[in-house]
């Protein structure tokens, strides 16, 4: 970064200020990250100055020769990788994914079937302080309350008593495998659209750790930042029946001019996730949250559902004295960054919580395996016990940064 250094300071110490936390803090927030440089590379290029509105061959400016390739690479590619029989590359978000899957599918004030949001849903599923709960109508399931489980009889019941338009399942907080056949007929039972959002667990299914949406789903929007380790961003796919009103619900419907230099990024992204390395990563990023719950819960945590299948889990703090918020915090002064998280059932405030919510993408990204798990299990659990005090944060602050230390954020870099 020689140019931004002499040209903007300030910046440039904040971006390297940020690559120093990067490098010296165990990243266990579940929706996070480490793109390769390569989609760095890609999304830090000049395809970011360009203006593309319209899609590949058909576009209302001209110049768009190379653009039209990277994005035409992205789609194909997207296509191969989830099995989708049309991809939209051009969502700049998650949310707006949703949205403008939403805008393609159904009318204003339509039903939607949805996860409560408190037991894992999404804000963009339908909270009523988002545009989803404000224009349609939000009916919602709950997870069992004994297993902390999708108890799918009582979805149907619920989707044959409410005759939604739209089943929807995907999840920010759960931390068990999606029976997407299962979805699909009781969306079929009652004429509705099965939407997918997949944007947790999208690097799973792509590298084979977690069953895929399609054949199932009519349309599987996700982010390309978690799990599938691309840039930030989102992509919509769908059944060729839904192919014309997503692409106009995305532009002109939502949305300008894409994002090209992060469609560059994406298409990068999933030539990666292509090769066979991906399923092996993908493989790991679940091997490690099993042994990270299982030694977490060998130590007497509580986890929702009692374990995991995927590449995150729920701890419920509530027999061990605290709150979701003094973990995080707690947590974070060590150099372990996680997120505070609503758990079923929870008397307590989003902004308290009871509880939090641990992933492993990041740092099977960063090469950790079963052991480290382990040894990463065994410095929470000493840390929540030590309940912020001064020495035993130090002690854990240096077993953090000797870890990190092990394994380089970018051995290329030598990071
Ligand atoms: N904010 C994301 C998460 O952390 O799960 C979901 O969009």
């Amino acid at each position: 970064m020689a140019v931004l250094s002499r040209s903007d300071p300030e910046v440039y110490d904040a971006i390297k200020n940020e690559i120093g936390r990067q490098r010296s803090t165990l990243e266990m927030i579940a929706s996070e990250n480490f793109t390769s440089l390569a989609v760095m590379e890609a999304q830090g290029c000049v395809m970011t100055n360009k203006y593309s509105e319209g899609y590949p061959g058909k576009r209302y400016y001209g110049g768009n020769q190379f653009i039209d390739v990277t994005e035409n690479l992205a789609r194909d590619r997207a296509k191969k990788l989830f099995n989708a029989e049309h991809a939209n590359v051009q969502p700049h978000a998650g949310s707006q994914a949703n949205m403008e899957a939403y805008f393609a599918t159904l009318k204003l004030g339509d039903k939607i079937l949805s996860l409560f949001l408190p037991e894992g849903g999404h804000l963009s599923h339908g909270s009523p302080v988002n545009f989803s709960g404000q224009w349609y109508k939000i009916v919602h399931y709950h997870l069992d309350p004994e297993t902390g489980t999708l108890d799918y009889d009582a979805i149907r019941k619920t989707a044959i008593a409410e005759k939604p338009q739209m089943v929807l399942c995907g999840y920010s907080a759960y931390p068990r495998t999606v029976d997407f056949k299962a979805f699909k007929e009781i969306a079929d039972e009652v004429g509705a659209i099965m939407l997918a959002d997949i944007a947790h667990i999208a690097g799973l299914c792509a590298g084979g750790a977690h069953p895929q949406p399609f054949p199932y789903a009519d349309i599987v929007t996700t982010t390309t930042h978690k799990t599938l380790r691309g840039p930030r961003g989102a992509m919509i796919m769908c059944k060729e029946k839904y192919a014309q009103a997503i692409d106009k619900a995305v532009f002109p419907g939502m949305q300008g001019g894409p994002l090209e230099h992060a469609i560059a990024g994406k298409a990068v992204c999933f030539g990666e996730a292509l090769k066979p390395e991906f399923k092996e990563y993908a493989k790991q990023v679940v091997k490690n949250a099993k042994a990270l719950a299982d030694e977490l819960m060998a130590k007497g945590f509580k986890l929702v559902s009692d374990g995991t299948d995927n590449h995150l889990m729920l701890v419920d703090l509530r027999n061990k004295g605290c709150t979701g918020k003094e973990a995080q915090n707690w947590l974070e002064e060590t150099g372990i960054t996680a997120n505070k998280n609503m758990v079923p059932q929870d008397d307590k405030s989003p902004f308290v919580t009871s509880g939090i919510r641990l992933g492993t993408p990041a740092l099977t990204t960063r090469g950790m395996k079963e052991s480290e798990m382990k040894e990463i299990a065994g410095m929470i659990d000493k840390i929540i016990a030590a309940k912020g005090d001064p020495a035993a944060t130090a002690i854990a602050r240096g077993d953090v940064i000797a870890l990190c230390g092990k394994h380089p954020l970018y051995p290329e870099l030598k990071w």
